[in-house]
């Protein structure tokens, strides 16, 4: 499993390395959604332009980041900070991040096996009282005690659990880590404001000894190398001010402006982990497989839905299903044993709920105009998608390069891979603060069978 200290992973010069390119990044993903805007519209599906005539290589990481420890020991601390919007808002938030580094948004995933013994030590930074909740954990205690509800002498609600002090507090969590799953952990204290404020993480438990089942079914093994969290939530920039500013705040009556994966809105949602222009946002959400096949890539990936925000988020992933095999912590299993998984084309994430999907690409063929057997008249020129001088979608329904580019087109995709857009299919939720195609949105990129060669 991928930790903090191997997060380094394959290096991809195609859509990231645009993405890391200091000047032209912002530029560049403009350009990205533009593209992706003239795809959507199109067709479920569409080939982008790279943009490596910017190339510059930099490491990069994709995929879920584990932060896990032998003991099952983490140490967070809550802090205040800020984080970016593609439309170039500053948003002052509240996070949880690791006691030795620095705010980040969402808090880290932390990773244990089922059965450990888990231990938290919550710190905070923030100026007021907050804690955490370990919401599907039975049996947690706070400074050795059981966790429960903390009340005013008038019986009034100050805290689900034990909190940690304003300024300085703190307090040690602890529990036996339950059934293999997603879940969130969250503050809970002040509940509707300080979840809205980004106090708020992911927490994956595997199953013993087989950290590469979604849970405890042998059929739900999943690819190590493509596992994804998508944390949804979703912020209201003037409840954020407000906060800042120490005024009142109704966090009964927020409104939602800005929609996140991972702490990310479209298209920051594409750029690696860890990316240098989003200092306190480490997490991206591409996903990016490769075609099924029997022997070098037998596995389906893995991605963990969770919605840490306060209304359902309909996640759409757009070019194919997804197999739902867990949720809430539980296998989808009957009481006989059979297999109670279920294919959907469409996600409802509910409020603190959590879903584990696994998720293929299965009888791909790469195009190929003297084997293929079912051969692809592509369209005429001027009936291809032509965005600028980058892009060019040639309708081809094949993964692999096909021909020569058209006049006037300086780059095709990177290798002839695929992408699609997947997204909140409530559409007021795929923007920023309004505006189209951003919010909680990715892009699933899929590479041709025999890979995408980097150079
Ligand atoms: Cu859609």
């Amino acid at each position: 499993m991928r930790t903090l200290t191997t997060h380094l992973r394959r290096p991809d010069r195609g859509l990231t390395s645009l993405l890391s390119t200091r000047l032209t990044a912002r530029l560049a993903q403009r350009r990205y959604a533009a593209a992706l805007l003239a795809g959507t519209l199109a067709t479920v599906g569409l080939a982008v332009g790279t943009f490596g005539a910017h190339a510059e290589a930099a490491p990069t990481s994709e995929g879920l980041e584990c932060l896990s420890d032998a003991h099952n020991t983490f140490s967070l601390t809550a802090r205040d900070g800020y984080v970016s919007t593609p439309d170039g808002n500053s948003i002052y938030m509240w996070g949880y991040g690791p006691s030795s580094g620095s705010f980040q948004l969402p808090g880290p995933v932390l990773c244990v096996p089922s059965g450990a013994h888990v231990r938290v030590i919550l710190h905070n930074a923030l100026s007021e009282a907050t804690s955490i909740v370990f919401p599907g954990q039975s049996a947690v205690t706070a400074d050795g005690k059981p966790a429960q509800p903390q009340l005013t002498d008038t019986g009034a609600m100050m805290s689900l659990v034990q909190p940690a002090d304003a300024t300085d507090g703190s307090v040690t969590y602890e529990f036996t880590a339950g059934s293999p799953g997603t879940y969130l952990y969250e503050s809970g204290t002040d509940v509707a404001k300080q979840v809205q404020m980004g106090l708020y993480g992911a927490l994956v438990v595997r199953p013993a000894g087989h950290p590469d089942q979604a849970n405890d079914r042998t059929d739900s093994r999943f690819s190590p190398d493509h596992e994804y969290v998508f944390l949804l939530s979703e912020v209201d920039p003037d409840l954020h001010l407000a906060v800042e500013r120490g005024e009142a705040v109704d966090a009964a009556h927020s409104t939602a402006r800005y929609f996140m994966i991972n702490g990310r809105s479209m298209p920051d949602t594409l750029a690696p982990n860890h990316a240098s222009w989003l200092p306190t946002q480490p997490y991206g959400a591409m996903v990016h497989i490769k075609p099924y096949d029997a022997q070098t890539n037998p596995y389906p990936a893995l991605i963990r839905y969770l919605n840490a925000g306060s209304v359902n988020y309909p996640f759409h992933p757009h070019g194919s299903d997804e197999r739902v095999v867990t949720q809430d912590g539980s296998a989808l299993v009957g009481s006989g044993g059979q297999d109670l998984s279920y294919l959907k084309y469409d996600l409802d994430v509910e409020p603190g709920q959590s879903l584990d999907a696994l998720m293929d690409w299965r009888d791909v063929e790469q195009w190929d105009p003297a084997t293929n057997p079912i051969p692809t008249q592509l369209p005429a020129i001027q009936d291809q998608l032509l965005v600028g001088p980058d892009t060019w979608f040639s309708e081809s329904g094949y993964l692999g390069k096909k021909g020569s580019l058209p006049p006037n087109i300086t780059a095709n995709n990177e290798c002839g891979e695929y992408y699609h857009v997947a997204h909140s299919h409530a559409l007021q939720q795929a923007t920023n603060y309004g505006a189209t195609f951003g919010g909680m949105m990715t892009v699933f990129r899929i590479d041709p069978p025999a890979g995408c060669p980097t150079s």
